[in-house]
C-alpha cells in the first residue's frame, strides 16, 4: 500500500513518534489459519456453542469436552504460527519509542512474532491453572489426548488459564491496558469485532483522553463510526504498511 492510502492523522502520529497502543483481536491471527469467533460462516461460534465451551459452568459440567476443544485449538495455533500482522506489531514496537500491544487473543502469537511486553486481556491457552484456585500455574505445550490434567499441588483439576464469559479479566492486565489507552496519542484497533466487554470499551477510554483511534478490519464494527479512521482490509497487509511508515 502506498503512503497516500494511509490517513494523514495516522502518518502524522507515526512521523512524530507518538505514544502508541495497539489493541488486537482474533482477526490478526486469521491469516495464520486460526478461526475467529463471530464471523458468520467461519467463526468458532458458528460451529461451537460458547455456553458449552467457554464458561466456568461448561468446564464444571464436562471438563473433558472443554480440554479436547482447547487441545484442538493449540494444534491449530502451533501449525499456523505468527503471520505478517504479528510481525508488523513487533516491528512497530521496535521502531516507536512507546508502543504497547494489548491483545484479546490467547494464542501467544504476538510473542512468537517477536513482540515483547504483550498485555493479555483474556489469558493464554498455553498456560493452565488450578481450577480450585490453589494458585498453581504452569505452562504446557502438550497436545496429547487424555483426561484433563490434575494440579500437582492440590490434586484438583487444572483448567486453561483463559478468561471465560462471566469471569473477571486479570486485574493487572486490565489496569495496564487502561493506562496504555490513557497515555496513547495513537491507538490502532486491529481484528476485533469490538463486541466483547470490557475490552471493547478500551478505545472509548482512549478517545476520551484525546487519542487518534484507527481501526483495521475488513468489516465495519460498532466502533467504526465513532473513531478517526477505519482501514478496510486484512491486518497482515495493513499493519505491515503502517509499520513501514514508522520512524526507524
Ligand atoms: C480481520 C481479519 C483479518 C477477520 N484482518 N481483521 C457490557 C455490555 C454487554 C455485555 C457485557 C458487558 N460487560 C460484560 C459483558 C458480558 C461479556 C460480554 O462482553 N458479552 C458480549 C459478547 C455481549 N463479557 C464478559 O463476560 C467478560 N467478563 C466480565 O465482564 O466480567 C465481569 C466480572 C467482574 C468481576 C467479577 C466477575 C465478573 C469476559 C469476556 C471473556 C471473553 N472470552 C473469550 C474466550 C477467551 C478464551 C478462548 O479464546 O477460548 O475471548 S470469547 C472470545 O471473544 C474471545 C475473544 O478474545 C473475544 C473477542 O473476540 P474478537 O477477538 O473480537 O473476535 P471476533 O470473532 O468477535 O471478531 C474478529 C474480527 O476480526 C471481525 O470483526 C472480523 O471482521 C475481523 N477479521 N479477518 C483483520 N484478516
Amino acid at each position: 500500500m502506498s503512503q497516500t492510502a494511509l490517513p494523514r492523522i495516522l502518518l502524522d502520529a507515526l512521523a512524530r513518534d507518538a505514544a502508541t497502543a495497539i489493541l488486537t483481536g482474533a482477526g490478526v491471527s486469521a491469516e495464520s489459519g486460526i478461526p475467529t469467533f463471530r464471523e458468520a460462516q467461519t467463526g468458532l461460534w458458528a460451529r461451537f456453542s460458547p455456553q458449552d465451551l467457554a464458561t466456568p459452568e461448561a468446564y464444571a459440567r464436562d471438563p473433558q469436552r472443554v480440554w479436547d476443544w482447547y487441545r484442538w485449538r493449540r494444534k491449530l495455533i502451533a501449525n499456523g504460527g505468527p503471520n505478517d500482522a504479528h510481525r508488523a506489531c513487533a516491528e512497530l514496537q521496535s521502531r516507536l519509542s512507546e508502543c504497547r500491544i494489548i491483545t484479546e487473543n490467547v494464542d501467544g502469537l504476538h510473542q512468537a512474532g517477536g513482540a515483547g511486553d504483550v498485555v493479555e486481556l483474556h489469558g493464554n491457552l498455553w498456560r493452565q491453572r488450578c481450577a480450585a484456585g490453589c494458585g498453581h500455574l504452569e505452562t504446557s505445550e502438550d497436545f496429547a489426548d487424555g483426561p484433563p490434567p490434575t494440579c500437582p499441588t492440590c490434586g484438583a483439576a487444572l483448567r486453561p488459564d483463559v478468561v471465560w464469559f462471566g469471569e473477571a479479566l486479570p486485574e493487572q492486565a486490565l489496569t495496564a491496558a487502561l493506562a496504555a489507552m490513557e497515555r496513547a496519542e495513537l491507538v490502532l484497533v486491529a481484528g476485533t469485532s469490538s463486541m466483547v466487554y470490557p475490552a471493547a470499551g478500551l478505545p472509548e477510554a482512549a478517545l476520551q483522553h484525546g487519542a487518534s483511534v484507527v481501526e483495521i478490519n475488513p468489516e465495519p464494527t460498532p466502533l467504526s463510526d465513532r473513531i478517526h479512521a477505519s482501514l478496510r482490509g486484512g491486518a497482515g497487509t495493513l499493519l505491515a504498511a503502517i509499520a513501514e511508515q514508522a520512524p526507524r
